[in-house]
């Protein structure tokens, strides 16, 4: 009896194939960058999927996939669903994509049956959650709320490609992003079910839980810049090596993150140039991701490392700059929602558990402009950003299940955010 969850299964297989090749891992792991090819192929699919499920479809300017599911009454306001469809480098096939797939499973399932709710339904396949491949992050959800912030458009990837550029080859519009804010009264709240990325779901032997809140995250471009020099002819102590002062510096970000509770620090990549075996790198240029549940502690956490690398630099004659590429406050889930996803956990049997979320996600841009909330779904060992990343069927299918009764049930009259 797990018809839902097998066919769920089945769409996530497809859509994982829409990968550029990767031998990272030996095989063929799956990395689709916002506005890449792959990016394009998956968009096509989800949009077809949604035209399947009975819903109007559009590629919104900042090619967010919208799929419109009316309720009794044409044009009436909507509630939101979705996640994102783009991946890191290397990643599983359910991170973002799961909540995409089973948003529209659930609304296939009320077309096939001829129901319509007192509301509208619109899934979002958001193409740009991860920011892997150019510095600002989340610009599709922020979008919807009018928080799109404009210079994200300049924002360049490895081969120096502007996004606006790749925006306009993709079919999206840069001038006209603002047109995506949703006005008063369109839209009712966001939820987004997305895989836990960590391990207390299946530690508590449950399939699905609540979440409270979505730490908040900043993100920095570092570059050092020495002298490069040849490696067989410079002595030691006449080095201005950029390469040894960042690893200095990525040394003292773990130090410090690991003397803060619950804050966590990544530097997730690091570029030496020129990048030659027998060249002293002259130039470094390493990423940096900080986050925590409370915002002072990472603003403060964020002042510690600047003055750190600062100290660094200077000891060891090296120039360095910190850029801010990212910065989101934590973002509260709204009690309304959280009480709603409650009550159809509790519907379903299931013990409700309230959980933290120390990864990102869409769901962060719309707190305190729309109610949001978000349901996690239990994931292998917590593995995430992994193509280990693993769920059952049984659990997507209770996923796809749990999110209509969600739907038929959902109190829209007395909301607040
Ligand atoms: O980085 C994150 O937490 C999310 O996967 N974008
Ligand atoms: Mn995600
Ligand atoms: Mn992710």
């Amino acid at each position: 009896m797990t018809e839902l969850g097998t066919a769920l299964m089945e769409r996530l297989d497809a859509l994982a194939a829409h990968s550029q090749d990767s031998s990272d891992q030996g095989g063929r792991a799956l990395t689709r960058l916002f506005l890449s090819a792959q990016h394009k192929a998956a968009a096509d699919q989800v949009a077809a999927w949604m035209k399947d499920a009975g819903m109007a479809v559009h590629l919104d300017p900042i090619a967010t996939v919208v799929g419109r599911y009316e309720g009794a009454t044409p044009g009436a306001p909507a509630l939101l669903l979705g996640s994102h469809i783009d991946t890191v480098r290397n990643a599983g096939k359910y991170d973002g994509n799961l909540g995409v797939l089973a948003a529209i499973a659930a609304v296939a399932e009320l077309n096939r049956l001829g129901e319509r709710l007192p509301f509208a339904i619109e899934v979002l396949a958001f193409g740009d959650e991860e920011g892997v491949r150019f510095p600002h992050t989340l610009t599709g959800s922020r979008a919807i709320v009018g928080r799109f912030d404009a210079d994200a458009l300049e924002g360049r990837d490895r081969e120096g490609v502007r996004m606006a550029d790749a925006l306009r080859a993709f079919g999206g519009d840069p001038d006209s992003i603002a047109s995506v804010t949703r006005k008063p009264g369109e839209a009712l709240a966001f939820v987004e079910l997305h895989i836990e990325q960590g391990p207390v779901l299946e530690a508590e032997g449950l399939p699905i839980g609540i979440v409270t809140a979505i730490n908040g995250a900043s993100r920095f471009s570092v570059r050092v810049r020495g002298v490069a020099g040849h490696a067989g002819t410079v002595p030691m102590g006449h080095r201005r090596d950029a390469l040894v002062a960042a690893a200095e510096m990525v040394l003292a970000v773990e130090r410090i993150a690991s003397s803060i509770a619950n804050l966590v620090a990544t530097v997730g990549r690091i570029e030496a140039k020129p990048g030659a075996v027998n060249v002293i790198p002259g130039e470094v240029v390493f990423t940096m991701d900080v986050r925590a549940p409370e915002d002072f502690v990472r603003d403060a956490a964020c002042t510690a490392i600047r003055t750190e690398l600062e100290g660094i630099a200077a000891r060891r004659g090296v120039a360095m700059t910190i850029e801010g590429t990212h910065n989101d406050a934590a973002a509260v889930c709204s009690p309304a929602i959280i009480e709603r996803i409650e009550a159809a956990i509790r519907r379903a049997g299931i013990r409700p558990l309230h959980l933290p979320s120390g990864a990102g996600h869409d769901a962060m841009s719309f707190a305190g402009a729309l109610p949001m909330g978000m349901l996690f779904v239990r994931c292998k060992g917590g593995i995430s950003h992994n193509p280990a990343e693993s769920i059952t069927v049984e659990d997507a299918d209770l996923s796809v299940r749990i999110l209509l009764d969600l739907l038929r049930h959902f109190d829209h009259e007395t909301l607040r955010a």
